[in-house]
């Protein structure tokens, strides 16, 4: 690890396939750039559809009945698991400095994002010889019983937000259950993923087991969804490529699939609540890692009679939020994670203030180099408007306001997503007529995106996804249930 972080040396960028690092059958290579700076930070091996025939091919080979890693006990996979979050922690420094660099969130959340992955894989590394079937009382003269087995080569499509987080999401529940896995990194980040093969291997996982191949979504990504051989496809991404993945296992061998997709998360306010709390809250909500979180409360709705008090204590608080070198001590907020999200983001920015939303504070970039965009925050918005509907994915605040919390209900429930949801009050009764009647896969009162630990489900109602990552719940995704019955000579 360089003394100075900014420093650190990228060592991995070709293809892990069966353990080694390798070129791309076509030997090409794309750019990743460092959001802040707009530099290159490396050249990453391009896979594409037969580095994923190769990657796939190892991963089934990994799975072949008597295999290393299908003779393992499961007590014995659980360790190594462990002992990759070890290795993690060992070089926890490293890992967040890659992630800072090719993503572009600040060092010090990139540490703790680490420190949330190293324990999502021991979570999931102690349920390894505690994944056990029922005995079933059947009709007749029969004993049955169920098995739980892994499901076999998985695809694990991943996007740029949260890049180490979402790999060891993804690789602990798939290995717990004793899959193996092919992995593909976003575009814009594949260089944390690759560490983390190199640690998979120092760790002693089986040749295999773990690939990553790093490329575009609509190549690699596509021909993982559209291989044969593998049962299974989880992503996470936009509730647009979702619907692709959808239609790839459905033309191709129906693979299961879980999608965990984009979201437009209402956080509802109401009058009884501390305001200042309240404003925290929010401005947390949507704020942290520079808006680009699927579960971010990107709708606030205020009621009507603390509304003005909100938006004024709304503005000071995103004023507040320290941009810059997401390197330096005391920043909150690095720059957006690529050129297409910057210009996505300032042309919501755009669509809201066309559409009668007034902006409060920010509603500009910063500077000319590197993706860095004002904290904004708009008032006046209403249901209908661009910035109210659509995943803006960036530090944008849009501030709603409401009487009633059956108006509220209905409002916050009229989207086509489901991923999260927020409520702040005081009133008990409030707060769980609403978290009951909310469509959504996690609801926080008085506070947001919080216990978010390996313990607890993650997932959307709607388009917002397919099944839960995370939590006890996210192990039958990666699970086939086999019933096998015995003939007794009698019923006992
Ligand atoms: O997502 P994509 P992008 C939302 C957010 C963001 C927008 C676009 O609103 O602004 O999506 O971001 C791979 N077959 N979210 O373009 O394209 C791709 O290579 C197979 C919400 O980054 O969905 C990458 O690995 N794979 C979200 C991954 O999908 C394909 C996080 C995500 O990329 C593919 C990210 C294809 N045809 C963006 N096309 C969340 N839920 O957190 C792309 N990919």
């Amino acid at each position: 690890m360089a003394a100075n972080p900014r420093n650190t040396q990228i060592k991995y960028t070709k293809l892990f396939i069966n353990n080694e690092f390798v070129d791309a059958e076509s030997k090409k290579t794309f750019q990743v750039l460092n959001p802040s700076t707009e530099k290159v930070i490396a050249n990453v091996a391009e896979g594409d559809k037969a580095d994923v025939d190769k990657a796939v091919a190892a991963a089934e080979a990994a799975f072949k009945r008597g295999s290393e890693w299908r003779t393992m006990d499961a007590s014995a996979r659980g360790a190594l698991i462990n002992k990759l979050a070890d290795l993690m922690e060992k070089n926890i420094d490293e890992l967040a400095a890659i992630d800072t660099l090719e993503n572009g969130k600040t060092f010090e959340n990139a540490k703790i994002f680490t420190d949330l992955s190293v324990k999502a894989l021991r979570y999931f590394a102690g349920y390894t010889d505690k994944i056990h079937g029922k005995t079933i009382p059947s009709d007749g003269p029969y004993l049955s019983m169920t098995r739980q087995e892994p499901i076999g080569v998985v695809a694990q499509i991943i996007p740029w937000n949260y890049a180490i987080l979402m790999a060891a999401w993804k690789w602990g529940p798939a290995l717990a259950a004793g899959c193996t896995v092919v992995l593909k990194p976003a575009e814009q980040t594949p260089l944390g993923a690759l560490y983390l093969a190199a640690l998979a291997k120092e760790a002693g996982f089986p040749k295999g087991v773990i690939n990553v191949i790093p490329g575009y979504g609509p190549t690699a990504g596509s021909a993982l969804c559209y291989h044969p051989s593998v049962r299974k496809v989880a992503f996470t991404g936009s509730t647009e490529v979702g619907h692709i993945i959808m239609e790839s296992a459905a033309k191709s061998n129906l693979k299961k699939v879980s999608l965990e997709l984009g979201g437009k998360s209402p956080l509802v306010v109401f009058d009884d609540a501390n305001v200042d709390e309240a404003v925290k809250i929010a401005a947390g909500a949507i704020f942290g890692n520079h808006g680009q979180s699927c579960c971010a409360g990107s709708r606030t709705y205020v009621q009507a009679r603390i509304y003005d008090e909100f938006v004024k204590k709304a503005a000071i608080a995103a004023e507040a939020i320290k941009v810059g070198d997401p390197f330096d001590e005391g920043v909150h907020q690095g720059p957006q994670v690529d050129r297409v999200s910057l210009d996505k983001i300032l042309s919501m920015i755009d669509s809201g203030k066309k559409q009668g939303a007034k902006v409060v504070t920010g509603g500009t970039r910063i500077g000319d180099v590197g993706y860095f965009v004002r904290p904004t925050v708009f008032s006046n918005v209403t249901d209908n408007m661009t910035i109210a509907t659509d995943e803006i994915f960036g530090p944008v605040q849009s501030i709603l306001k409401f009487d009633t919390l059956e108006e509220v209900i209905e409002r916050a429930n009229n989207t086509k997503y489901g991923l999260a949801a927020g409520v702040v009050t005081k009133n008990i009764d409030t707060a769980l007529v609403f978290a009951e009647a909310v469509e959504a896969g996690s609801v926080w009162i008085n506070c947001y995106d919080e216990a978010m630990g390996a313990q607890t489900p993650f997932g959307g109602y709607k388009q917002s996804g397919i099944g839960r990552d995370l939590g006890k719940d996210s192990l039958k995704e990666y699970l086939e249930v086999k019933m096998i019955s015995i003939k007794l000579p009698m019923k006992n």
